[in-house]
């Protein structure tokens, strides 16, 4: 689709989890200290922005309670202001009270798996005039990879979120703070995914700046036959790559250091003169 080019300000979001059960850390960072660490780390490595996230959304996660997501999500965020307050902090929850904390401890960007369709997200959304990330999924993280089925799945993505993108500009939310995200691993087949990476640009033909969360996914296991999440590194980098070249604005990320080497060569290349 001519018109997409690959974005030179696409931008690195580091992933920084706070729950017990994360296929990443193993919930080592449960210690807000530990979390708080681990996002400067990433900030370093060179993450333009970090995204605090205290309820598991993997394939098999169970929801946790607004008092608990709170309790491991807050000091988390408290304490990357404190230590670096010029980072830009996401939050990833679907929850309307924790978005309205998370925003007035010092995030500046919602990152919503269930594209504020939880009652009162969309009003907290609009109040604090922060961009937010609508994303796809089909189902719940419990149950949602059992045998997922579509008609044709990249045009169903794509009205789905056409028609929460609908609701948040006619709420009030700015064209230009609403990202979209295909939800890659979200109730989709091996073939899912394969099919909505490859049309990516027609998601990104929208008309709004894209999100992409690949990073150590299951779908990447399965081609590469490792079941291992953090052996999964390179194969993460190649789907980022493809990301980049497919209009991705933001890709979300554990492997930053990596992912932003790549980013580094590729934008190089890209930028040659003759
Ligand atoms: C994502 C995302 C996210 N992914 C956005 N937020 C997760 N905007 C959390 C697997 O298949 O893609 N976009 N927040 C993590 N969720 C998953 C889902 C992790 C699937 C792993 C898998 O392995």
């Amino acid at each position: 689709m001519p018109g997409i080019q690959p974005n030179p300000n696409c931008k690195i979001m580091g992933v920084v989890n706070v729950t017990p059960d994360s296929f990443s850390d193993g919930g080592q960072f449960l210690d807000p200290h530990n979390a708080i660490e681990h996002a400067l780390r990433l900030l370093e490595a060179g993450a333009d922005m970090v995204d605090v996230g205290g309820e598991s959304t993997r394939p098999g996660a169970s929801a946790v309670s607004v008092e608990e997501e709170l309790q491991r999500v807050i000091p988390v965020i408290e304490g990357i202001v404190q230590a670096a307050p010029d980072a830009l902090i996401s939050v990833d929850t679907s929850k309307a009270e924790v978005m309205q904390v998370a925003v007035e401890a010092g995030a500046g960007f919602i990152n919503d798996v269930n594209a504020l369709q939880a009652t009162g997200a969309l009003q907290v959304a609009v109040e604090a005039d922060v961009p937010v990330c609508l994303m796809h999924k089909k189902g719940t993280p419990e149950t949602m990879q059992n045998n997922p089925q579509y008609k044709d799945v990249l045009h169903e993505v794509q009205s789905f979120l056409q028609d929460r993108a609908d609701n948040c500009l006619a709420a009030g939310i700015k064209p230009e703070h609403i990202y979209l995200d295909p939800g890659i691993g979200f109730g989709k087949s091996l073939q899912h995914n394969l099919i909505l990476l490859k049309g990516l640009r027609e998601i990104r033909a929208l008309g709004f700046p894209l999100l992409l969360g690949v990073s150590r996914k299951a779908f990447i296991g399965a081609i590469l036959d490792q079941p291992e999440a953090d052996k999964r590194v390179s194969g993460s980098v190649a789907a980022a790559t493809w990301g980049w070249f497919n209009g991705a604005d933001i890709l979300r990320v554990h492997d930053v250091a990596e992912t932003r080497q790549a980013l580094k060569v590729l934008t190089a290349i890209n930028q040659a003169q003759a």
